[in-house]
């Protein structure tokens, strides 16, 4: 694939992101290389709704296939929460630092064996001509009662990878990349590139 417009501004996804697809897309733009991107409202009910209005308006934009990623953490003691709100867990323009400390007021008295979550991430692949197209993956996991590892972005240093000793911002972003609900949803995004051949090399 020649060009592909990545409609996000998190800079912790693009940088998985770009890593995830190197090779198989020659131009990965986002929207930081835009002075004017389109801020799209997230008011869909689902990371589903959400994912494809970022894309559907990132390829109306750009005239570009696009690609979104709605993701977030899922916490089973807090009935799923943050979920969809997981970017504004803590406020409209909350960041990382406050969604966490949120988190970990919220989770305090959840006591070990009752602090299984799931991060999530959808990914929209929408092309200009109208086709549509969508990827799930999901990892599970233990929130921490406190930050651990320096890695990674958002919830990743109170997340425990079930089946690893270590938080999720624990790990490389090579480690990261092989197992994380987005490594998952793209990698069924590049299974479809493929399939459909859109990618430029024959591997
Ligand atoms: P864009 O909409 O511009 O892509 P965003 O940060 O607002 O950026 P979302 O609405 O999908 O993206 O919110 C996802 C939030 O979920 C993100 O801000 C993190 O707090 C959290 N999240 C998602 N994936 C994560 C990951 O791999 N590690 C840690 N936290 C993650």
């Amino acid at each position: 694939m020649k060009e592909l417009i990545v409609a996000t501004r998190n800079k912790g996804k693009i940088h998985e992101i770009a890593a995830l697809l190197a090779g198989l897309v020659d131009q990965v733009s986002c929207a930081a290389d835009y002075a004017d991107f389109p801020e799209t409202i997230e008011d869909g009910a689902t990371f589903e709704e959400n994912a494809l209005k970022k894309a559907r308006e990132a390829a109306r934009f750009t005239g570009l296939p696009a690609l979104a990623d709605d993701s977030g953490l899922t916490v089973d003691a807090l009935d799923g929460c943050p979920g969809v709100f997981s970017a504004r867990f803590a406020g409209e323009h909350a960041g990382d630092a406050a969604n966490n400390a949120l988190l970990v007021e919220k989770c305090q008295n959840v006591p070990e064996g009752r602090r299984q979550a799931a991060f999530v991430c959808v990914v929209a692949f929408v092309t200009p001509e109208g086709d549509e197209r969508l990827f799930t993956g999901r990892i599970s996991g233990q929130i921490l009662s406190s930050a651990r590892g320096e890695g990674g972005f958002g919830y990743d240093p109170l997340f425990l990878v079930d089946g690893f000793e270590r938080s999720m911002a624990e790990l490389t972003l090579e480690e990261k990349n092989r197992i994380s609900h987005r490594a998952q949803a793209i990698g069924a995004f590049m299974e479809y590139l493929h399939t459909m051949e859109l990618v430029n090399n024959a591997d």
